[in-house]
């Protein structure tokens, strides 16, 4: 699948990282700098107490409600949807998380195995290393025809190192895990015992399981997302010029945080008619109005189950019994 990224219109251009690109990601841009003092590492305290075969999920009560939105093309067409209730994470996997999976089965994510060059004839040299595609801020840009200007491959990025090998989530064990493929999020989901979340389990949960709410198209203030002018000015008026750790936002009525925005979420299905991808949602602090408007619930998009990215994160569901 990773070919399709060679071949297809989202074409990247494959440049490694120099050391430069990398602290360019630790600090999240040139705007960045200024706010790293006061960058918070942690929101959200741990759910002690909690009930620990669900410590952290909350329940999603089942509903009918018209799914999808009218803004992209891909969103449509409006249709009804039906969910039965389940149980949710109600933040991102976070770092910590997904280390503890790792600790306790010494699980490899697909950023760190050896690339498969025979499933994937004709990758360029850098892609046929282990890594990750790594947002890079530019300084400027011409036209946003081509997202490599901010979209790089960087070999040697994942989970532990989602900037690159010069980077570590030392210090941000509640900033949610990232550079995770789909078999990655799935894996860690079985591993509790759980799954996925659908396409519709999710949107129906991004609406706090109201079949009255509103499709707001406004830029919403309780979720990472980015002010400015993408890729070249982050405002970062949200407090948050790159990724925020979880839970630093109001929850929405069901007591779920982010979303909306942060980091996008893995869902299990397919995206119809691009075989081997799947349906992520919720939109990322990269989402800005003058780009990707798609911190909604109805918005989505495909992405290569095989190929993480540094603005795609995941949670998980239950769907036994109700509380
Ligand atoms: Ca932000
Ligand atoms: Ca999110």
């Amino acid at each position: 699948m990773k070919a399709r990224w060679i071949a297809g219109s989202v074409l990247l251009v494959l440049v490694a990282l120099g050391a430069a690109g990398a602290n360019l990601w630790m600090q999240g841009g040139r705007e960045a700098s200024r706010l790293a003092e006061a960058e918070r590492m942690s929101c959200l305290p741990p759910s002690a107490g909690a009930p620990a075969a669900r410590a952290g999920m909350v329940w999603v009560p089942g509903g009918t409600f018209t799914m999808g939105d009218t803004f992209y093309p891909e969103e449509e067409p409006l249709r009804e949807a039906t969910v039965e209730g389940f149980w949710m994470d109600r933040t991102e996997v976070t770092n910590a998380e997904f280390a503890a999976f790792v600790d306790a089965t010494g699980y490899v994510t697909v950023p760190e195995r050896p690339v498969d060059t025979v499933a994937h004839p004709g990758l360029p040299p850098e892609m046929q290393k282990p890594g990750a595609v790594v947002f890079i801020m530019p300084n400027d840009v011409s036209g946003m025809g081509d997202i490599s200007q901010w979209w790089q491959y960087v070999p040697g990025a994942n989970w532990r190192h989602p900037g690159g090998p010069d980077t570590s989530i030392e210090g941000r064990e509640r900033f949610p895990v990232t550079a995770i493929a789909h078999e990655d999020a799935r894996a860690y989901a079985e591993w509790k015992g759980r799954v996925l979340p659908s396409e519709a389990q999710w949107e129906w949960a991004a609406r706090a399981a109201d079949p009255d709410a509103p499709s707001s198209r406004t830029q919403p203030r309780e979720a990472n997302t980015w002010q400015g002018i993408f890729p070249v000015i982050n405002e970062a008026e949200d407090g948050f010029a790159g990724i925020a750790p979880v839970g630093c936002f109001e929850p929405n009525a069901l007591g779920l945080y982010d979303m909306i925005g942060n980091l996008w979420e893995w869902t299990a299905d397919a995206y119809e008619g691009a075989p081997g991808t799947r349906v992520i949602k919720g939109g990322s602090w990269l989402c800005a109005p003058s780009y990707c408007l798609r911190y909604r619930p109805g918005a989505r998009q495909p992405q290569e189950a095989d190929l993480a990215t540094t603005h795609l994160g995941f949670r998980t569901i239950e769907t036994s019994a109700a509380p």
